[in-house]
């Protein structure tokens, strides 16, 4: 028949783990079962079977037919699926499957340093290697000795170092706490569940590797030390706090590599939000560096307390949405989230009685909608707190301890009921498609993995994979959004120095970086011209200029790599 669109066959371009779940979906207006083959690479018929009518998917406005392929046990490259006479793309079925993905989404962080030069033997190859950007090199001014904007201080910082947000050269406190702290807590995960190679010293392409220091808290180390720089010395006003920002004072044009980057750079006034992202980051530091580097752990837990009591003196010093010249906004005009996170932090690190009972006294803690259907995010972060009081043995009442891990397992049976309710099982609702929706994937992932944790039961861990296979192509456009995974995968993400789509002498963006995704706001001049009508779902192209639904930034990478780290556990 006719039913069928041309690339019909949607799968996890990457592949399928043989105990995992192998689900696919068909694009067909076929009101009748159908039926499906998959073949090895000899094409040769290895399993077969017929489809399951589903219907309508709201979100993409296509028809669907769902493949379930779970029960076949055989291992191999090379696999591909047939219904309806379309052919999926190729996929491999193995155990080693998602190695490769965990340590490539890692390396994004690497590449994402700022003041250190980037190397070829790092980074996979010449392309991407570059000088050390924003040491006040010229024509760098910056990150040495940074002023303030006008009227925020009359001093000047040395914020070298850490992470460059996204596609930009801007350094945000509030996303690099997140992501951070997803990074850190992916290691944390990892030591519990005994994940070895996650664990380990050199099992990433890192420069210290060979310290003894296992990979990923290295990695974590150069944002760490970044985000206490950003912290008000004492005798100065603010004492404590933490600037929410530094970025140029203009946007730069795309291309401009990090050591070309002519602008001045700009301390921006600081924010509660910032300084409790800072305290729970560096309370987290505390707690996981203890064992690999006290004296580390020591600064991390001082400078914790310090934020903590900086943000408890001045609790309501809110960051505007307005200030968004040169550099993203990041607002955030409701704290009680962050306070809530910073305390469960800091008690978890501390057991001290007064973080818990900032616990205990936070709405946040007994508020059930921690976990909202969209998802946590860099400006709602109560749910972190919650995950690290579920996960990490603390002194909370039995009852409330109960209570707490209850609904972490609970906002996870509601992402798996989203996805159930989807062509596709994404686990974000319908409305979901927002700038980075992603992100809101891969951490509404994470939430059903951590459930996985604390039940042990097989439908989470199957849930947390298959939101995986939606980010590898199993979606409405068929799109691997994950550069260099997948045949039909994102290649032109918005990046200032990955920008081969607009100048052919630098790199597209290095395997394991992860595509913003569908945003059905068109929120940019190339979205709003290329993607007029598009289904909520669709609304995405592979294009530089679409930086908001093609931008790279590393709260979507931090959970990914958190996903393929758990998906690279056996
Ligand atoms: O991820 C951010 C998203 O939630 C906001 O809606 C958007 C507009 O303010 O900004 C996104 O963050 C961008 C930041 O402002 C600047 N660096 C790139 C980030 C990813 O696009």
């Amino acid at each position: 028949t006719a039913a069928a669109a041309p690339d019909a066959v949607r799968v996890n371009q990457l592949g399928y783990l043989p105990n995992g779940p192998k689900r696919a979906t068909v694009v067909t207006t076929a009101t009748t079962a159908l039926p499906w083959q998959l073949r090895d690479a000899t094409g040769a018929v290895a399993a077969s079977g017929t489809t399951v009518v589903r219907g309508a998917d709201a979100a993409s406005g296509d028809s669907t037919h769902l493949v379930d392929f779970s029960s076949y046990r055989g291992r191999g490259t090379g696999y591909t699926l047939t219904v309806d006479g379309r052919v999926s793309h190729p996929f491999d079925i193995r155990a080693d499957l998602y190695d490769g993905l965990r340590a490539d989404t890692m390396n994004f962080f690497y590449q994402q340093r700022s003041g250190i030069p980037i190397e070829a033997s790092l980074a996979g190859g010449a392309a991407y290697a570059r000088p050390a950007g924003h040491l006040g090199v010229a024509p760098n001014q910056g990150d040495t000795a940074v002023p303030c904007q006008a009227g925020v201080c009359d001093y000047a910082r040395d914020v070298r170092g850490g992470w460059y947000d996204a596609g930009d050269h801007g350094k945000y406190v509030v996303n690099g706490g997140i992501s951070v702290w997803q990074t850190v807590n992916s290691f944390e995960r990892a030591k519990r569940a005994g994940h070895q190679a996650a664990l380990g010293d050199a099992t990433l392409r890192v420069p210290e590797r060979g310290n003894r220091v296992p990979d990923v808290l290295d990695e974590a180390r150069w944002e760490l030390e970044f985000l206490m720089r950003m912290q008000v010395p004492e005798g100065k006003p603010h004492a404590g706090m933490a600037f929410h920002k530094i970025h140029d004072a203009q946007w730069t044009g795309l291309p401009t590599r990090p050591e070309q980057d002519s602008q001045p750079r700009e301390l921006h006034a600081p924010s509660t939000a910032a300084t409790l992202n800072l305290a729970a980051a560096t309370a987290q530091c505390a707690r996981v560096f203890a064992p690999y580097d006290k004296a580390f752990a020591a600064r991390c837990l001082a400078s914790a307390r310090r934020a903590w009591s900086a943000a408890k003196a001045e609790p309501d010093v809110l960051a505007p949405d307005s200030d968004a010249t040169g550099g993203g906004a990041y607002g955030d005009a409701r704290v009680g989230d962050e306070f809530y996170w910073a305390a469960a932090e800091l008690y978890a690190t501390t057991g001290e009685r007064r973080y818990r009972d900032a616990v205990t006294s936070s709405p946040f803690h007994t508020s059930a909608d921690v976990f909202t259907p969209l998802g946590f995010a860099w400006a709602d972060t109560a749910a972190l707190g919650r995950i690290t009081l579920a996960t990490v043995p603390n002194g909370l009442a039995a009852a409330d301890g109960a209570r707490v891990r209850a609904s972490v397992v609970s906002a996870a049976d509601g992402y798996l009921a989203a996805m159930g309710r989807q062509g596709y099982a994404v686990p974000l609702p319908a409305d979901g498609y927002v700038w980075g929706s992603n992100g809101q994937v891969a951490n509404n992932a994470s939430v059903i993995a951590v459930a996985y944790e604390l039940t042990g039961q097989r439908r989470y861990r199957d849930g947390a994979l298959e939101a995986l296979d939606y980010l590898l192509g199993r979606n409405a456009l068929g799109q691997s959004y994950v550069s260099g995974y997948g045949e039909q995968a994102s290649r032109n993400q918005h990046h200032r120095f990955w920008a081969h789509q607009a100048d052919a002498s630098l790199p597209n963006p290095p395997a394991g970086s992860l595509a913003g995704g569908p945003d059905s706001a068109l929120q940019d001049p190339v979205a709003e011209e290329k993607l007029v009508g598009c289904a909520a779902a669709k609304c995405y192209i592979d294009d530089i200029g679409s930086y908001s639904t093609n931008e790279v930034a590393i709260n979507w990478n931090a959970p990914l790599a958190w996903l393929a780290a758990f998906a690279a556990e056996r």
